[in-house]
């Protein structure tokens, strides 16, 4: 008996709470690396009475000293700011939590552990002292960012003793952190989030190359085709959308509208000399694709495309007759196809780089007997911020295409375009890009042209003289 009594005098004595009207749940304190001078401490506050409550301050026997503190924006950077006090209003709640109001704690007095249980006392303006038992924890750094992803602020509470989140976050906001607009793909993003995006790419090809030369019509005429393609242009509308199921894998779906224009001229026999010009246009194969980070800088990327474009597109041919157009007029592959790609990237104070390299696979032939070649990818970028909102890239693309397997049935032997030996090349461009990150918004606006700097084919085979993108991508 007497030792009941002792218990329900110490409940009474070292847990003012109950008589309080104050309740506090998941005290937490934020697992510092050994380094950190300092940590913070969140807490959800209740004033279950029908006054308001002031607290005035925090002691605890393990730090030397702790503030209250509230991060709060000033201009485009956040910063910590010293409270004296912080009033609760009557009945409700209060958090405190990151990138709000917390408790700093300055000064430990031995090395902080995970799950170490420390004793904080919360003073209140009333008198009241409340005994608090926090609880070191790992915080969950994506949980944090994502707090801190919606606003365009640097959060200093959270870069104290040389926290790499701090620095994550900064990279972020920056426009050279996402990839130039004409890489494949992209990064994992936060957990939940989903993205939309839209490119417009456009590229202007010209007759014609074979091996490392520029070729003429004659040098086609000569190889025994009446008719050269002189001009094509290819614009391609991509909408896409991306979703991140969590930390690790990020979900995405690009669908494209193409339209593609090309002239051609007739070489020989009746109606020589005379151009026409076919087209196409419609949606291209929708490509499903899941990105697996493997770390802050680094990802796997699997891709598979669905045909859902045109494999028989026809047009007019000069002589009126609707005919299907050749290979490169097509706007869908007729096949299912896998990429793996892999992507890196390595962040800076002022500049980045990366690099991307895709690798797609045509497992099969499509119903009209053929299938693209085999396609392998490299991309290399540096990017340079030139301000807080833009950055200028400068990169290198490396493409190495195979030729045509089959043979479809429409084919003629009028064009080389037709012919599925005149398709694999090996293309190296240069490329520049500007990204513009709107501020305070979630919106990137991103545009990059290339042109090739050499060229191996096996022609006569059109060659791109420029190709362009230009990007807009929005977090939701
Ligand atoms: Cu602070």
């Amino acid at each position: 008996m007497k030792l009941f009594i002792k218990i329900l005098i110490l409940v009474f004595l070292s847990n003012n709470s109950f008589a309080s009207n104050i309740g506090i749940d998941n005290a937490t304190i934020r697992l510092m690396p050994a380094s950190a001078k300092m940590t913070a401490g969140y807490f959800d506050l209740s004033n279950q009475e029908n006054k308001e409550k002031v607290l005035v301050g925090a002691k605890s026997d393990f730090f030397k000293h702790i503030e209250i503190h509230q991060s709060m924006k000033d201009g485009d950077v956040m910063k910590m700011v010293k409270k004296n006090f912080v009033s609760i209003p009557p009945n409700s709640e209060f958090e405190f939590k990151p990138m709000g109001y917390h408790l700093m704690l300055m000064q430990p007095i031995d090395k902080i552990l995970e799950n170490q249980n420390i004793k904080i006392t919360l003073s209140f303006a009333s008198g009241e002292n409340i005994d608090v038992q926090f609880v070191t924890k790992k915080m969950n750094k994506m949980k944090m960012a994502e707090m801190d992803m919606d606003n365009d602020s640097q959060c200093s509470d959270m870069d104290m003793g040389g926290m790499k989140m701090g620095d994550m976050m900064k990279n972020m906001k920056r426009p050279d952190y996402v990839f130039p607009v004409g890489v494949k793909g992209g990064k994992n993003m936060m957990p939940k989030r989903i993205m939309f995006g839209y490119k417009f790419g456009t590229m202007d090809m010209d007759c014609c190359k074979d091996s490392t030369n520029s070729v003429n019509n004659s040098f086609i005429q000569g190889l025994g085709f009446s008719m050269a393609p002189t001009d094509m242009t290819m614009d391609m509308h991509m909408f896409s959308a991306m979703y991140a199921l969590n930390n690790k894998i990020s979900l995405m779906a690009m669908l494209p509208y193409i339209e593609k224009e090309m002239e051609m001229i007739k070489l020989s026999g009746m109606m020589t000399g005379k151009k026409h010009k076919t087209s196409s246009r419609g949606i291209g194969d929708l490509s499903i694709a899941g990105l697996y980070k493997i770390s802050d800088k680094s990802n796997f990327k699997l891709q598979i495309s669905i045909p859902t474009g045109e494999f028989d597109e026809k047009d007019h041919n000069m002589s009126g007759v609707l005919k299907t157009l050749p290979y490169p007029m097509q706007l869908g592959s007729g096949t299912y196809d896998a990429t793996l790609g892999y992507s890196y990237q390595e962040i800076f104070n002022n500049w980045s780089y990366g690099f991307q390299l895709n690798a797609t696979k045509r497992f099969d032939y499509n119903s009209e007997d053929w299938k693209y070649g085999d396609r392998r990818e490299a991309s290399a970028w540096v990017a340079k911020p030139i301000s807080k909102s833009l950055s200028f890239s400068f990169g290198l693309d490396i493409e190495h295409q195979d030729n045509i397997k089959g043979k479809s049935s429409n084919r003629n032997n009028m064009t080389p375009t037709w012919n599925e030996y005149f398709h694999s090349h090996l293309r190296v461009s240069s490329n520049v890009g500007l990204n513009f990150k709107i501020p305070n918004s979630k919106t990137r606006i991103g545009i990059q042209c290339g042109v090739p700097i050499y060229e191996d084919v096996d022609g006569p085979q059109m060659d791109p003289d420029f190709k362009c993108n230009l990007g807009f991508s929005s977090m939701m």
